[in-house]
C-alpha cells in the first residue's frame, strides 16, 4: 500500500461555510469569492423555479413523469458551476437542474420526460452526458471518459452524479475501484438525500457515512452540507482541481434532503412523516444563501429582481417548448444506435417503413 488510509478518511461532520441560519461559520478563508455566489444564486433561483414548472407541467399531462431536485438545488448548481467548458458532467434523472446550469436549454432535457426522445440535447455540445434513468450506470462511463482523456494528455475532469441509493449499486464500487487505481480524474458526487424512492438510508447503508465507501479502494471522501452552496463550491472546486493535477478520484457525499416526492407517481406521506419534512424545509438552501448575501450586503434588490425576471423568463420558454408537440420521425430510432446504419438496421427501417405505408393505405 502507498497510501496512508487515514489521508482518505472524510471529516466527521460534513463541512459547512454558511449555517442553516445563513450565518457564517467561521471559515472566512474557504468562502468561494462574491461573485461565485452569486452566480450560484442567481442558478439557484433558476433551478427552483425549473423544478416548480416541470412539475406543473406534469399535473397539466405535458410531462410523463419529474423526479424534482427541489431542495437539492445547492448541490445540482456547484456540480456545474465548478467545472469547465473542456470538463464532462454525468447526470442521472434527478440532474435536470444540473444540465441546465451548464447551460443546456431546459426544454431539450425535458424532451427525454416528454417522451419525445431518448437525449434531446447534444451531448457533445455541452459536454454533458444523457441522464441516466438505470442507477450507477452512468458513473463507469463517467470514469472511462475521464481515464481516455488522461491518456490522450488533455486536462478533462468527469463530474460523475448518483444518489444514496445508488452507491448500493456494483457498478458503483466497480467504477470507484477502476477510477483509483488508474488515478482517473472524476470526482465521484452522492447527492444523499436521505432515500432510495422508499427505502430510508438506514435500510439502504450500515457505513459511518457514504463517504467512506471510497476508502477501501484508495479514494478519498469527503461529507459536505449539501445545502450550503458555498461549502458544496469549496469542496467540489478542490476536488475537480486535484483531479485535474493529476491525483486521482475523490468521492464526495453531499447531506440534503429530497423535499417532495420521489417523482409525481409517488406519495411520500406512506414513508416519512410531515415533521421529518419540516425540519429540512428550515435548512433551505436557497433561503440560507439569501439570508447570508443579503447579512453581507452582497445581494441588491436589482440582483434579486434580475434573477426572478430571469426565471420567469425560462419558466415562460419551458411552457412554450413543452406545450408544442413534435411529429416523430420513425427513421430516428434506427439512426442514433450507431455512427453508421448496419445492414439489418437498414433491413429493419425498411420494414417499418413497410408497414406504416400499408397502414396509410388502409
Ligand atoms: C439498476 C436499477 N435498479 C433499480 C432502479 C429503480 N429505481 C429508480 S430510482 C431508484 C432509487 C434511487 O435512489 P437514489 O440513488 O438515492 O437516488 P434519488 O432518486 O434519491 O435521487 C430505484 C431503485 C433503477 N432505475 N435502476
Ligand atoms: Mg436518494
Amino acid at each position: 500500500m502507498t497510501c496512508d488510509p487515514d489521508l482518505l478518511l472524510p471529516s466527521t461532520e460534513p463541512v459547512m461555510l454558511i449555517d442553516a441560519d445563513g450565518r457564517p461559520t467561521g471559515f472566512t478563508a474557504d468562502l468561494p469569492a462574491a461573485d461565485e455566489l452569486l452566480r450560484a444564486h442567481a442558478a439557484m433561483v433558476a433551478g427552483r423555479r425549473l423544478n416548480d414548472q416541470a412539475y406543473a407541467l406534469v399535473r397539466q399531462g405535458r410531462l410523463a413523469v419529474y423526479p424534482s431536485s427541489h431542495g437539492q438545488e445547492a448541490c445540482q448548481v456547484a456540480a456545474a458551476q465548478v467545472l469547465r467548458t473542456e470538463d464532462w458532467l454525468f447526470p442521472t434523472y434527478r440532474d435536470t437542474v444540473a444540465a441546465v446550469t451548464r447551460g443546456v436549454d431546459p426544454v431539450q432535457v425535458l424532451a427525454l420526460l416528454k417522451g419525445d426522445w431518448h437525449c434531446g440535447y447534444d451531448p457533445y455540445r455541452h459536454r454533458v452526458a444523457p441522464q441516466a434513468t438505470p442507477l450507477a450506470t452512468q458513473l463507469l462511463h463517467a470514469v472511462g471518459v475521464a481515464h481516455a482523456a488522461r491518456l490522450r494528455g488533455e486536462s478533462t475532469v468527469v463530474m460523475a452524479l448518483c444518489g444514496d441509493g445508488a452507491t448500493s449499486e456494483g457498478d458503483f464500487h466497480e467504477a470507484m475501484n477502476f477510477a483509483a487505481v488508474f488515478r482517473a480524474p472524476v470526482v465521484f458526487l452522492v447527492q444523499n438525500n436521505e432515500y432510495a424512492i422508499s427505502v430510508p438510508l438506514a435500510k439502504q447503508s450500515a457505513a459511518p457515512a457514504l463517504a467512506y465507501k471510497g476508502v477501501g479502494y484508495g479514494v478519498p471522501g469527503e461529507r459536505v452540507d449539501g445545502n450550503d452552496v458555498a461549502a458544496m463550491l469549496t469542496v467540489l472546486g478542490d476536488a475537480v482541481d486535484r483531479a485535474r493535477r493529476g491525483q486521482g478520484p475523490q468521492l464526495v457525499e453531499a447531506h440534503t434532503y429530497r423535499m417532495q416526492a420521489h417523482t409525481n407517481a409517488d406519495d411520500a406521506g406512506r414513508y416519512r412523516s410531515a415533521q421529518e419534512v419540516a425540519a429540512w424545509v428550515s435548512r433551505d438552501p436557497l433561503r440560507r444563501l439569501e439570508t447570508y448575501l443579503r447579512a453581507a450586503g452582497l445581494l441588491t434588490e436589482g440582483a434579486e429582481r434580475a434573477a426572478a425576471a430571469a426565471a420567469d423568463r425560462m419558466a415562460a420558454r419551458m411552457r412554450d417548448g413543452l406545450n408544442r408537440d413534435i411529429t416523430p420521425d420513425f427513421h430516428d430510432l434506427f439512426d442514433h444506435v450507431y455512427a453508421r446504419r448496419t445492414p439489418q438496421l437498414d433491413e429493419q427501417a425498411a420494414l417499418v417503413a413497410d408497414e406504416l405505408d400499408r397502414e396509410d393505405a388502409r
